[in-house]
């Protein structure tokens, strides 16, 4: 039997390249090895606020993007979280095995939670809910970008209580980050990573952007003080189209440092624009 891997995508906003570089691009090449379960976690999504015919809309989307990014629906399970009840009872039952503050401890609840006024107590169940998706299916391994990894830490801890309370119960599963394109940046400010939630016009790169308006952001991106690509000295933006054209290519170290040491950083954007 093939192992098991399960991993998901909030239907938020509009699908970036992060999300590409950091999930889905994992997903495509792990469907041929894996017995693979990809959910669309609406439950997890209505943990900030959701108008109900725009979220039904982009549930739809983030089907639609799943295929086009080489999902194939013959090999792998695509689920729509809400419609399987079982993620939201396993979630309760692991909610009454978590201690509160390994939940408080969570770095994405605590930065979602001061951008709002006042925060559901979904948000901060939000990695509770997220260990029933992956417990539940009894998933080996878990492809995710870098931001997920707490998370999946947290995961693996509940299991192991829940385990040490009730005896042998869940599967202890694996975090799989890619080795390039774990944590893509924003282009507007290099030190936050690209989120759908993330307003500004030029903060992300969405995978239905046309080809102007991708080159066009592109162009825009924080750079640094430097004329030039030198991999001695590089400002965050510069590493961060780097890894863009990096994660794109599959181009090795070598040949990345031999293409872009000395490049003029408008020759550097639009090599990565194209
Ligand atoms: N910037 C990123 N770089 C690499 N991987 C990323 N992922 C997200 N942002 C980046 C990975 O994409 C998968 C799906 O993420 P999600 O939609 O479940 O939620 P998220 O991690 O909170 O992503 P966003 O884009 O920041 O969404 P919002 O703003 O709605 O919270 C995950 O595997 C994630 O690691």
């Amino acid at each position: 039997m093939k192992p098991r891997v399960l991993s998901g995508i909030q239907p938020t906003g509009s699908l970036h390249i992060g999300n590409y570089l950091g999930a889905l691009k994992n997903w495509v090449r792990m469907q041929h090895d894996y017995e693979c379960v990809f959910c669309i976690v609406d439950l997890h999504a209505i943990t900030v606020h959701q108008e109900p015919a725009e979220l039904r809309r982009k549930i739809e989307q983030t089907a639609a993007i799943f295929l086009a990014a080489g999902i194939d629906p013959k090999i792998s399970s695509v689920v729509v979280q809400s419609t399987v009840p079982a993620h939201a009872e396993l979630a309760w039952l692991l909610t009454c095995a978590t201690p509160l503050g390994w939940l408080e401890r969570m770095t994405q609840f605590k930065d979602k939670a001061a951008k709002q006024e006042s925060i559901g107590d979904g948000l901060l169940q939000y990695p509770v809910l997220m260990a029933a998706d992956i417990l539940l299916y009894k998933a080996n391994a878990v492809p995710v970008g870098d931001d997920q990894s707490q998370h999946l830490e947290l995961t693996r801890d509940i299991a192991q209580r829940f385990n040490a309370l009730y005896g042998d119960t869940f599967v202890m599963p694996e975090t799989k980050l890619p080795t390039v394109g774990a944590r893509i940046m924003g282009l507007d400010d290099p030190s936050k990573k690209m989120s759908k939630s993330e307003t500004g016009s030029n903060h992300a790169i969405g995978l239905l952007d046309e080809p102007s308006v991708i080159r066009k952001k592109v162009m825009r991106a924080t750079t640094d003080s430097n004329p030039a690509v030198d991999f001695e000295s590089m400002g965050a933006g510069v590493v961060n189209l780097l890894t863009i054209h990096q994660a794109f290519t599959g181009w090795t170290d070598d040949q990345m440092k031999q293409h872009f040491t000395g490049m003029r950083y408008g020759d550097l954007k639009k090599t990565v624009a194209e």
